[in-house]
């Protein structure tokens, strides 16, 4: 059978595209190459679930008071482990450790920080269906390249990453990532070891048929949450409404969907949940800068996510994102939504 994907491997694609970098040096090609193993090794490991001991829980709970899944344990650890040594990261911060994952003294420090989801869509890890891994790249602001990043380094807005993708463990393994220079889509070959450059320069299209949302919430959501998924179900043939419902539960597979075949993805604030249920940092921030480079929005309901000034590792925040034309509408229905006086500070503060 012919080879859909090319046979640009995602290191070659790497190398190629430094010289669009202005800071190019080689250690982010080196911090990439190592995310990569890791992802590898998360990637066997679900392939392997069900015939070795990974399903199930630790016994403990993560900082959000879930309980902790044996493969969510062990993603963390692996790109801890992966990542550590390379001397490009000076911290890193995950959805599963309370606070900054530090360099070691002994190591050498590097210039970048690293913020994860190791597991995403833990719901669906013991059911076989799609979970993924997430990341976020930023460069450090503090200036002593020797020590180890701090706070500031590792809650920057989203607008000031270097680079922001997923990897997917689904029907196959896929890697989605952007350096700002657009979103590439390399598929695994577990026959070679290799990501194979197998969607160059994804755009997604201006609007879908598809809405994304645990309708389960409807109660609590505010009005205009509720006019707009009202108005998704109804009948006109030419805005090709009613749209379909797909909600997969793992964000970042939802996510992929709405990347690939437009439409809107939305975990909204509501009434219980005034900032929703996705983190900033590990989940938001990085599936924003990816619908953006594809050529989408993403927005809490009011504000650009990539604008947002964080005010710390772990908080949450509301996600509307997709087609540019369904974040448009969706905004026109949600704008009078309450916000709490929490939110409304923070947005006044973070405006830049
Ligand atoms: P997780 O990071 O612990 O897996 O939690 C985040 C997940 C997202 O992947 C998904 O969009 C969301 O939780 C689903 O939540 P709900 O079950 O409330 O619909
Ligand atoms: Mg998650």
């Amino acid at each position: 059978m012919p080879y859909r994907s090319s046979l640009i491997t995602i290191e070659r694609h790497i190398a190629d595209q430094q010289h669009l970098h202005p800071y190019a040096t080689g250690a982010f090609s080196r911090l990439l190459r190592d995310l990569m193993l890791a992802i590898r090794v998360i990637s066997r490991e679900v392939r392997r679930a069900g015939f070795a001991d990974v399903f199930g829980t630790t016994g403990d709970e993560n900082v959000h008071g879930e309980a902790v899944r044996k493969l969510d344990d062990f993603s963390n650890e692996t790109i801890i482990k992966a990542m550590r040594y390379g001397g490009h990261l000076c911290a890193m911060a995950s959805e599963e450790a309370e606070g900054i994952i530090p360099i070691p003294d002994a190591l050498q420090k590097g210039s970048y920080v690293l913020l994860f989801d190791p597991l995403d869509g833990s719901s669906n890890i013991d059911i076989n269906v799609t979970i993924g891994t997430i990341f976020s790249i930023f460069r450090r602001v503090s200036p002593d390249i020797d020590q180890t990043g701090d706070m500031d380094d590792l809650t920057q807005p989203g607008y000031r990453q270097v680079a922001a993708g997923y990897a997917l463990y689904g029907s196959s393994t896929a890697l989605v990532y952007t350096t700002g220079n657009g979103v590439d889509m390399f598929t695994y070959d577990p026959t070679l070891g290799e990501f194979l450059l197998s969607n160059p320069s994804i755009k997604m299209p201006e609007h879908g048929g598809y809405y994304s949302i645990n309708e389960g919430n409807s109660l609590r959501w505010h009005e205009g949450m509720q006019n707009y998924i009202a108005y998704l179900k109804d009948e006109d043939s030419e805005t090709k409404r009613p749209y379909s419902l797909r909600y997969i539960g793992t964000a970042v597979a939802d996510v992929h969907r709405t990347l690939m075949y437009g439409g809107i993805f939305l975990y909204p604030a509501d009434k219980k949940s005034p900032r929703g249920k996705l983190r900033l940092m590990y989940e938001v921030n990085p599936l924003a800068m990816l619908i953006e480079q594809a050529g989408g929005l993403a927005v809490d309901g009011r504000n650009r996510v990539l604008d947002l000034v964080p005010e710390s590792l772990h908080q949450r925040c509301p996600l509307m994102c997709g087609s540019v034309k369904d974040v448009e509408k969706a905004q026109t229905f949600v704008e009078n939504d309450p916000i709490s006086e929490e939110v409304r500070e923070n947005i006044a503060a973070s405006t830049p």
